[in-house]
């Protein structure tokens, strides 16, 4: 049994890149482990948004959490703002980050690039999330490909706190899927799935109507080469269907390809459209039957209540030991 810590941030709706990296995990990782699961709109205001909508999206991807195979009973869902000890381990990471390792993460760069007015909290972004999983004495992290630099970034963050200070944190491992950990977009498949693409055709929300659904997947970039091959260099476009496929049908990708030798790709992608129809199909309609419930802010406010009782204890542990405070509490 170990302690997992994981945290998606309410900027939109999750996409299905979101589902097959990291939540789809979540849900086979609660069975046999401590876990936490967080919503994190903390970080999500490292860039502009609209506070009606993040509240709503915070509400929904709650909601989706469950929908998805999250089981409250089993698992602590909370939303990061509910427990101050977040923000305030954050700052005293930021305190032991170099802002020359900030400035290195790809993320930083990528979200900053162009960008005329940038906020401290976007270069910050890495202790805060550091924080988040400190504090639970998290050993596992499963998260996307794109978070392995975070992660690093958390494991030295921890190092260097154990060394200066004193052996407080666990120091976590990644744990990031075989297949999954990068689902591609849509249009171009040389770049990750993301909600926040400008281009609505590139990915496929949790909550998109099942027909657009079909639509995307049916007009998504492939090649000209007719063959169903994986092959992620020379065939991303269809190495990413195929891993969705792989994923939503349970099927392995040798299998795929032996299924569909010699068959065109219009009878690929129909089949690849109705296996994420059935994936989302029952998540959409639990999504509906908690969106409005008050089963909904029960689950929160008890997930707020426990993860507020682990984290305080860590908090202490690291205020005692940078100096903090009058007194050792
Ligand atoms: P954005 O969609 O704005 O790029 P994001 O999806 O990176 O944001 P989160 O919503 O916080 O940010 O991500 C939640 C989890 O989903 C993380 O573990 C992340 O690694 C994973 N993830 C995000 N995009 C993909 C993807 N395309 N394929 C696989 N996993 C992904
Ligand atoms: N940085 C992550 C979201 C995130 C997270 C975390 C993931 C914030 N805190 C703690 C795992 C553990 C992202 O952008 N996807």
């Amino acid at each position: 049994m170990s302690i997992i810590f994981s945290g998606i941030q309410p900027t939109g709706v999750p996409t299905l890149g979101n589902y097959l990296g990291a939540l789809k995990n979540f849900t086979l990782l609660q069975e046999n482990n401590e876990c936490y699961f967080c919503i994190v709109d903390q970080h999500a205001i490292t860039v502009p948004q609209d506070p009606k909508a993040l509240r709503e999206n915070t509400r929904r991807l709650a909601a989706l959490y469950i929908a998805c195979g999250i089981d409250p009973e089993r698992s602590v869902l909370f939303v990061q703002s509910e427990v101050p000890a977040h923000a305030q381990l954050g700052w005293m990471l930021q305190c032991v980050s170099y802002i020359g390792e900030l400035e290195r993460m790809t993320q930083y760069k990528d979200k900053s690039k162009g960008k005329e007015a940038v906020s401290a909290g976007l270069l910050t972004y890495p202790p805060l999330m550091a924080a988040d999983i400190l504090l639970y004495g998290t050993e596992i992290v499963p998260v996307g490909e794109d978070q392995k630099q975070h992660l690093e970034l958390t494991r030295d963050l921890a190092e260097r706190f154990n060394k200066r200070y004193k052996e407080i944190f666990a120091v976590p491992e990644p744990y990031i899927p075989e297949v999954g950990a990068r689902i591609m977009s849509l249009v171009e498949p040389t770049k990750k799935m993301s909600k926040s693409d400008d281009n609505t055709k590139s990915f496929i929300l949790l909550l998109d109507d099942l027909k657009q659904v079909e639509k995307k997947i049916k007009s998504a970039t492939t090649d000209s080469d007719n063959a169903i091959r994986y092959d992620k260099e020379n065939k991303p476009g269809i190495s990413n269907l195929m891993s969705i496929l792989s994923l939503c049908s349970g099927q392995s990708l040798e299998q795929i390809e032996k299924d569909f030798e010699g068959q065109g790709y219009g009878a690929f992608k129909q089949t690849v459209a109705n296996a994420v129809a059935e994936t989302l199909k029952p998540i959409q309609d639990r999504y509906n039957a908690l969106i409005d419930s008050d089963y909904l802010d029960e689950v929160l406010d008890k997930g707020a209540e426990k993860a507020n009782q682990t984290a305080q204890k860590m908090l202490k542990k690291a205020e005692n030991a940078m100096g903090l405070g009058r007194k050792k509490r």
